[in-house]
């Protein structure tokens, strides 16, 4: 069954990327609504050969278009006035931004996760940030099967993660999306920095681990570092578990699960890089090997393309499992 489908922030690098994906994945779409600020609207986007003209976002957009699903990429401010107006109107809204994400009522949404907490969403369901959705796919397997009880992580976020202004700097050192030249260098701070010392980045990190694994027991924390790399974050992850387990073992569990390619084999100097994982939809582990500072420790290495499956491909994906219950 074809339904409609609107795309909120359609002109956005997250936006473009979720109607790429859309078209690659064959989401039966109907009618397509696009979606932007008054700034970007009139714009003029080609969608699986047809053309469509980009709408300014208004509190009457969702209004007699039988839409059934929204994703949402605009920005936080965008997503707290619009969703529940889309949500009240009868829409499905899946949304990228961190606005409703620790919201007991919105379900947050690994698809290979957690696809049951679909279920329980009232016209919101939220896509987690980036960094912690590539963190949670290697984590749940072992958690399943060890139990977790404390996790590290230390993160190189590519550039657009900023989106377009951070590709600016990069590339033409502009200085739009950071206070520091990002060439050459290395910035420990993404997003704000809240009373506690974390930044704000680090704790949706923490919080959105908890959220998705279903486990507040977990102990998690995190640094969170940009770095100069266009497309795809790497994440170094430390896990200390409960169960005794085998190396050999957690790579076959990695391996198995889906959305994720095991990349190890140190003989021939094959692991997990920014580059070959960028523009994949998949999660690429590696480096996995035993942490013996600690009795259960472990060690692993995750890439994988934050505008795919960090933002675009994992709200469609939430949007194909909204259609299957
Ligand atoms: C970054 N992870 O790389 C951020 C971007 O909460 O969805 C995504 C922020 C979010 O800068």
């Amino acid at each position: 069954m074809k339904v409609n489908v609107a795309v909120v922030g359609a002109t956005g690098l997250v936006g473009s990327m979720m109607l790429k994906v859309l078209s690659e994945e064959n989401f039966p779409i109907d009618n397509l609504y696009l979606f932007s600020s008054k700034k970007s609207a009139g714009k003029k986007i080609e969608y699986c050969g047809k053309e469509y003209t980009v709408e300014e976002l208004k509190e009457d957009s969702f209004e007699g278009r039988n839409i059934k699903i929204a994703l949402f990429s605009a920005g936080g401010a965008v997503s707290e006035k619009f969703a529940p107006i889309a949500a009240k109107a009868g829409v499905i809204v899946v949304d990228n931004s961190s606005a409703f994400r620790m919201d007991p009522e919105v379900p947050l949404v690994v698809p290979e996760i957690n696809p049951e907490d679909i279920k329980m969403n009232k016209g919101i369901i939220a896509n987690p940030n980036c960094s912690t959705i590539q963190s949670v796919l290697p984590l749940k397997p072992i958690h399943d099967k060890y139990k977790i009880k404390r996790v590290i992580y230390s993160t190189y976020q590519s550039v657009s993660g900023s989106g377009i202004k951070g590709i600016s700097d990069l590339e033409e050192g502009t200085q739009l999306a950071y206070k520091y030249p990002i060439k050459n260098n290395c910035i420990p701070q993404i997003d704000v920095f809240l009373d506690n010392g974390y930044s704000k980045e680090e704790m949706k990190m923490i919080n959105e681990t908890k959220k998705i694994l279903h486990d507040d027991s977990i102990l998690v924390t995190a640094t969170t570092v940009r770095v100069p790399v266009k497309f795809s974050h790497s994440i170094s992850i430390n896990v200390e578990v409960e169960k005794p387990f085998e190396v050999e073992d957690v790579k076959k569990i990695i391996g198995d699960y889906p959305g994720m390619v095991l990349q190890d084999d140190l003989a021939n100097e094959v692991y997990p890089m920014p580059l070959m994982a960028a523009d994949k939809n998949e999660v690429f582990v590696g480096r996995i090997r035993r942490d013996f500072t600690v009795e259960n420790g472990l060690n692993l290495w995750s890439c994988a393309d934050n505008i795919r499956k960090g933002a675009a491909t994992n709200a469609v994906q939430i949007a194909e499992k909204v259609l299957e219950v």
